[in-house]
């Protein structure tokens, strides 16, 4: 399984009318044997036009199969599962097979343009019909191409959003942040990763799933104050989620979703207490992740303590009694960053040996 992003290493798929003029100058520059003075003209003519008809045909074959090989193949041996739930998402599979599908049989089509026009090549009883033959067959072979573009284009757009995903590396802890819309993810990202994801005052800032790295110190036992060792961890900021079903969910949600499912080994849950209208939709959101994610530890944050006053962060308590099965529920505000990390790293401690176990079922596709 790839630990990186596989669309960085395929290369910009041009429009249909760039790759036809690519193909098309290549064949016309090459200098074809067996057409030197001694030959007669018409002979060498004909040898000519015909070597160059194979040429295109097997210049256009393979640009459209290195397009179809170059994409990567969307079964889970091949490609970590994450890719292939934001590629349905976002560009619908079926339609992404078809295409490239249709890249396939456009070659194959390209192959019989070739056969049909090479043996009248052969046979033109003059140079000027040589030539025009050969213009024939690549006028042909042009429109095969032309009639590609929008499909061309399309998996140009797949290409160019996909490579912007990030690297996954399933070799890691992988900790997802969860939430309703606006109630501190990415800001808890950018408290203990370096990465500096947007924030803002307003739902659904986050719209792509986008990763952080941490470096989770490992210590010998309980009383050493220093680490031995540390180990790398990815942080996964995702868009947030409301309280529905999952047919009415949106696109963006979808991708938080998606994150959850196929690259979370343990999940931070952020609730926030100041959105006073959607209290019980997120605490309904929270059984849902806790229902559907059963295996993956759950860290339960309440952000944003430093709005709330003395009174409120009481009425809090008492929610939280009320309406979360668990006592370990850890009140606090973005900004205390080494705290937040401490928590992290606590938590990792904690459930270490349960995090590996679903990085083993991640690492095999099982999802
Ligand atoms: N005072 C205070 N403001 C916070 C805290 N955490 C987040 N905020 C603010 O709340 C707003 C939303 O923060 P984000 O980190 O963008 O929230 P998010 O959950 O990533 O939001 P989406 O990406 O839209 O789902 C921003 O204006 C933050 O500055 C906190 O602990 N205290
Ligand atoms: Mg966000």
């Amino acid at each position: 399984m790839p630990s990186t992003n596989p669309f960085r290493s395929i290369i910009p798929i041009p429009r249909a009318n760039k790759l036809f003029l690519m193909a098309k100058n290549n064949v016309m520059k090459t200098s074809i044997r067996g057409t030197s003075e001694s030959v007669p003209l018409l002979r060498r003519i004909r040898r000519k036009e015909a070597t160059r008809i194979e040429l295109l045909s097997k210049e256009l074959r393979s640009r459209l199969f290195r397009i179809v090989e170059e994409f990567p193949r969307l079964e889970a041996e091949f490609i970590t599962s994450f890719y292939v739930e934001i590629l349905d998402i976002s560009f619908n599979l079926d339609k992404i097979r078809k295409t490239l599908g249709s890249f396939s049989g456009a070659a194959d089509v390209i192959w019989k343009i070739k056969r049909e026009h090479l043996g009248d090549v052969w046979h033109a009883n003059s140079v000027i019909e040589a030539k025009k033959l050969r213009r024939a067959a690549f006028g042909r072979m042009r429109s095969v191409i032309i009639k590609l573009d929008k499909r061309l284009e399309f998996i140009e757009t797949v290409r160019t959003r996909m490579r912007g995903m990030p690297g996954i590396d399933l070799d890691q802890p992988t900790i997802c942040i969860a939430g309703y819309p606006n109630v501190g993810k990415s800001s808890l990202v950018n408290a203990v990763t370096s990465a500096t994801p947007e924030i803002g005052a307003y739902p659904f800032t986050t719209k792509e799933v986008t990763l952080g790295h941490l470096k989770i110190p490992i210590y010998i036992s309980a009383n050493s104050k220093l680490p031995i060792s540390h180990i790398p961890a990815q942080i996964v900021d995702t868009p947030g989620i409301l309280d529905r079903s999952l047919e009415e969910r949106n696109e963006i949600e979808l991708r938080a979703i998606a994150a959850l499912k196929t690259l979370a080994t343990a999940i931070v849950f952020i609730f926030d207490f100041t959105q006073y209208e959607s209290l019980i939709s997120q605490k309904n959101l929270f059984n849902q992740i806790n229902q559907n994610f059963q295996e993956v530890p759950i860290l339960l944050i309440c952000s944003k303590a430093d709005l709330l006053t003395e009174s409120q962060k009481m009425e809090l308590q008492v929610f939280l009694k009320q309406n979360f099965p668990r006592d370990d529920i850890h009140i606090l505000s973005m900004n205390q960053k080494e705290g937040i990390k401490k928590l992290l790293f606590d938590f990792y401690e904690e459930n270490h040996s349960q995090i590996q176990k679903i990085m083993n079922i991640r690492k095999i596709g099982e999802v």
